[in-house]
């Protein structure tokens, strides 16, 4: 019977089990029938992981064709009590769609929809005086207890939940309105969250440790610790498998007093026809009392602001005065290929002394970036980058607003003595990319603005981190002060009254559909959202990055809470209000009928499919044994480093991050597509579940455009063009890309670490067929 109810979700995917896996569990699983988490137990979730796992060990990968991931990190087995009796069932977590890759609270707790699958249960009516059965959702603290509406057998949607590790319970009651749960228990189960283990017992193994004889002498300082989190046992003898590598220990670098000090950016007005001298060099900076060696654009942090109208072409003489080979490329933008700056593929890399000019066309309005395609992990977070601010023809493209804000946002690593090392002949932090600890906005640590009270001010945000994903929120401190950084959020549609609210106008490459509400914006590596806030309240308002980390030591959720800058409202009211158009939401129906071209290929089946996976070859074996055992658990976004010593030590030695076609078993450069402009391709991407450490991937493609129609078969309702998608763990999500721009083009992870390693590939878009 319960065979039959699992048959209504399809869609295991998983890819063919890592060989330590596969052998020491995946079979065991196999044989069994039942996963090893609940001895005895055959939850339906349970069930399926084991069914999972045997597809991965058989090296098969099962039915895609609903593109719905509903294993055990998005499934909760409902278990009876006495009182329940043969009563069975799951509950699917559902992806909520929004304007982001991810669905979270403004603190940062990912919102989910329940649908409760159910059968078994007997009449109310037979447990006593009852007429309904009710769900529950709570957090493991048991409060507050949230009810999710009335269940039977079969298939019931419950709602949102937005708790990091909780509780479904199924009780009988004596009506549905009920506000609290007084009737008899008859299922309950865990969230995945709820099962995620503390690390540190199986990285205890005596043989983790190595002993202080066999060790090479150490050429690293260690890494900055997470604050508040230990390390866990039997990392702190691991460094990186490469030579620390430094712009302040290059050896013919002038004394720092002598370098010239990075001013703040400025903003260049280009019109069409017009040239950019660009120089990249060696800086002075001054952060938290450190010096720091940096790079910069024209001695700029961020680099010029480049500002142009819509349909113009520029031309940027580009020299390169650092020490380093490096490129310009230029994120987002539909330009010649032969200009996109990606050395190896479409041109060579400029060696320090070298110039090159780029020719660029800005078909489309919005924001964009441009960064070296060169060592990434390296220049970018030494500080080369700067934004393109595409003015758009028509006057009514946005709506009204007072100012413009353009903010670029990074996170650089300092220790005690400036930024730390980077590695030599790779990249380190290779497992989950190297997390900054001071966050900057503009290459400033605290951003500030002053507004006249009522002011709407349209930001236009890029994330240039290396890998971290931020959840920015605006917080009314006048309001009642600054949140409980551990508040939880039941339901998310609830009013919160510190947040002000977001105007979600457009995203990489112009206007969604329609503008939408939100009190919080996700924005993965390379990703650009333009937001409109207005400010109608005197006083201060925080900008904020709130997300839920993990401390993998003891298997909990750890809030960080970051103020990144804030702007002061004075009392003087501003000279145009705004108000009511702010309050309006626009429907753009030029946006949607350029996208109506393409609606009858959403339902198309993908005409490609890519898994997202790691390779890991020679890992100390503290690293491995702290995730290779049978379920570990893995947050949607990785959403900063609280394992640095771990995640530092690795390096391309030890880490290859995959893109592997399905088809043929492809990876990275080895895989060969072949388009022409005119073309449109659905392209299924699968994060895999299954992999050693899976986490998110922020997907980013060269010179053309996509839709993300779906994830985990929900299709998203408000579409808008983009470049960068933010893929979460153990996700499926749907494509459709539109070949506009003849070339050769990248296809890779946003990541900086995660490009190092590999994670990358070439399309060919051939010139359209006559
Ligand atoms: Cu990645």
């Amino acid at each position: 019977m319960l065979g039959a109810v699992l048959g209504g979700v399809r869609a295991l995917i998983r890819r063919p089990a890592p060989a330590l896996m596969a052998g020491a569990f995946g079979l065991l699983a196999a044989a069994s029938g039942v996963q090893g988490q609940l001895p005895g137990s055959s939850g339906a979730c349970e069930a399926r992981g084991a069914e999972t796992r045997a597809a991965g060990a058989a090296g098969a990968l099962t039915d895609t064709s609903t593109g719905r991931v509903a294993a055990d990190l998005h499934c909760i087995s409902l278990y009876s009590t006495a009182r329940g009796g043969d009563a069975q069932g799951f509950v699917e977590l559902g992806r909520v769609p929004s304007p982001f890759g991810v669905t979270v609270t403004p603190s940062g707790h990912h919102v989910r929809a329940l649908t409760a699958h159910i059968e078994g249960l007997p009449p109310p009516g037979s447990l006593g005086p009852f007429t309904v059965y009710m769900a529950w959702a709570t957090p493991l603290e048991l409060a507050p207890v949230v009810p999710l509406g009335p269940v039977g057998n079969g298939e019931h949607a419950l709602g949102r939940v937005a708790f990091n590790k909780f509780l479904v319970m199924v009780s009988a009651e004596t009506s549905a309105d009920v506000e609290s749960r007084e009737g008899p228990l008859v299922l309950r189960g865990r969230s995945p969250s709820a099962l995620m283990e503390a690390h540190d017992l199986l990285a205890l193994a005596p043989s983790a440790t190595r002993r202080a004889a066999d060790r090479a002498p150490t050429r690293w300082d260690a890494p900055p610790a997470y604050p508040g989190i230990a390390m866990l046992p039997g990392v702190m003898d691991l460094e990186p498998r490469a030579r620390p590598a430094s712009l302040r220990s290059a050896a013919d670098l002038p004394p720092w007093e002598s370098l010239p000090e990075a001013i703040p950016r400025q903003l260049v007005d280009l019109p069409d026809g017009g040239t950019l001298d660009l120089d990249a060099t060696i800086v002075r900076r001054e952060i938290d009392g450190r010096r720091l060696a940096m790079l910069a654009f024209n001695g700029q942090h961020p680099g010029p602001l480049i500002r142009v109208p819509e349909k113009s072409t520029i031309f940027v003489n580009f020299t390169n005065r650092t020490p380093y080979p490096t490129a310009v490329h230029w994120h987002g933008i539909r330009l010649d290929n032969d200009f996109d700056g990606v050395p190896g593929l479409t041109q060579d890399p400029v060696e320090p002394g070298g110039s090159f000019q780029y020719r660029i066309f800005f078909r489309d309005a919005g924001i964009y970036w441009y960064h070296p395609h060169h060592r990434e992990d390296i220049q970018q977070e030494l500080g080369l980058y700067g934004n393109l601010l595409v003015d758009p023809a028509a006057a009514d493209y946005y709506g009204p607003a007072n100012r413009e804000e353009v903010l670029m946002l990074d996170d650089i690593l300092l220790d005690a003595d400036g930024l730390v090392d980077f590695g030599a002949e790779s990249a380190n932090y290779m497992l989950m990319g190297r997390f900054g600890n001071r966050a900057l906005v503009n290459g400033e640590p605290g951003y500030r603005l002053e507004v006249d009270r009522g002011e709407v001010v349209r930001f236009h945000l890029t994330n240039a981190s290396n890998t971290r994903t931020f959840n920015l929120s605006f917080v009314d401190i006048e309001g009642g002060g600054l949140p409980d950084p551990d508040q939880r959020v039941a339901d998310p549609d609830i009013e919160d009254p510190h947040r002000l609210p977001v105007k979600v106008v457009a995203s990489d490459v112009g206007r969604f559909e329609r503008e939408e509400w939100a009190r919080s914006v996700v924005l993965a590596p390379a990703e650009r959202y333009v937001i409109d806030v207005r400010f109608d309240r005197p006083g201060t308002h925080a900008l904020v990055n709130h997300v839920q980390g993990i401390n993998h030591r003891q298997g909990v959720f750890r809030a960080e809470f970051r103020t990144l800058g804030g702007v002061r409202v004075g009392s003087q009211a501003a000279a145009h209000d705004h108000g009511a158009a702010f309050e309006t939401l626009r429907e753009h129906a030029d946006v949607i009928a350029d996208i109506d071209r393409y609606r009858p290929r959403f339902d198309d089946e993908p005409d490609r499919e890519l898994v997202m996976t790691l390779e890991t070859e020679d890992l100390p074996l503290s690293i491995e044994r702290s995730m290779a055992y049978d379920w570990v658990y893995f947050n949607p976004v990785e959403w900063t480093g609280t394992m640095p010593r771990m995640n530092w030590a690795t390096t391309g030695s030890e880490v290859r991050w995959v893109l592997r076609e399905t088809a043929t078993g492809h990876e990275n450069d080895e895989i060969e597509w072949n388009f022409a402009v005119g073309d449109v391709v659905k392209i299924r991407v699968i994060n895999d579940r299954g992999a050693f450490h899976a986490m998110q991937h922020p997907l980013h493609i060269h010179g053309q455009r996509f839709l993300v129609l779906s994830q985990n078969g929900v299709p998203n309702d408000n579409l808008v063009w983009k470049d960068t998608v933010l893929l979460p763990a153990a996700s499926t999500t749907d494509i459709l890309l539109e070949l506009s721009n003849p070339g050769r083009w990248m296809i890779h992870c946003h990541i900086a670490e995660h490009l190092e390693s590999g994670m990358k590939m070439v399309m060919n878009v051939a010139e359209a067929p006559p």
